[in-house]
């Protein structure tokens, strides 16, 4: 059943590396918003816009580099529900079914839904340890099993906030990101002076 009238706090992490029908990535995340928010989910912060160096499975591969950006949302939306919408909306600007970690137009990732760990606490941690392709599961996974060691999450997810503490690991974003710092995960991302724009309609 749909919850209607109860709104959660949810985190969305954004990143693309390929021109959509609405321009360069960071203008493809900017019509992402406006989409969502017609679609019931509202944003509350948005951090700035980064470009990152991709990284790919293969670490020699050449790829252009990414546009990533976060923000914190409202929504009344199940997760499954939320998880259908940011697809829908990831199709509606130009994302194909590529292999995993492809060059893409549009990706938004959901990062949390309010404190839950999904689809279960042992099922997050036994994902969260492995990198095998097979263990992506169709169902909603939260918080997102790598975003803790992804530098091109963390940083923009510093300007949105810093203290949300992981709900498994229980480290806040600034704990985590200085990890990725010293890991040497965040090397190359750089914040662009370009504002990510929403307009409310
Ligand atoms: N997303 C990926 C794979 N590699 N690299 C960067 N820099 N930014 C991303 O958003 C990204 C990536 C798969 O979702
Ligand atoms: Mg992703
Ligand atoms: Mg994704």
């Amino acid at each position: 059943m749909e919850n209607c009238d109860q709104n959660i706090e949810v985190l969305l992490a954004f990143g693309g590396n390929l021109p959509s029908s609405v321009g360069a990535p960071g203008a493809t995340i900017g019509a992402a918003l406006e989409a969502l928010a017609s679609r019931g989910i509202k944003p509350l912060v948005l951090s700035s816009l980064y470009s990152s160096p991709a990284v790919t499975l293969d670490d020699g591969a050449y790829a252009p580099e990414y546009t990533n950006a976060a923000g914190l949302f409202s929504t009344s939306h199940t997760p499954e529900k939320l998880l259908k919408v940011t697809q829908e909306i990831e199709g509606a600007f130009g994302r194909t079914a590529g292999a995993r970690w492809s060059a893409r137009t549009l990706d938004i990732d959901l990062l949390a839904y309010g404190g839950a760990v999904l689809p279960r606490r042992d099922v997050w941690v036994s994902l969260e340890a492995s990198d095998d392709p097979a263990a992506i599961l169709a169902e909603p996974v939260v918080p997102h099993p790598r975003l803790h060691k992804r530098g091109f999450v963390l940083k923009p997810l510093y300007d949105v906030a810093p203290l949300w503490r992981h709900p498994v690991l229980g480290h806040t974003v600034s704990a985590m990101l200085q990890g990725a710092e010293n890991s040497g995960l965040c090397a190359g991302i750089e914040k662009l002076a370009r504002p990510l724009v929403y307009q409310a309609k």
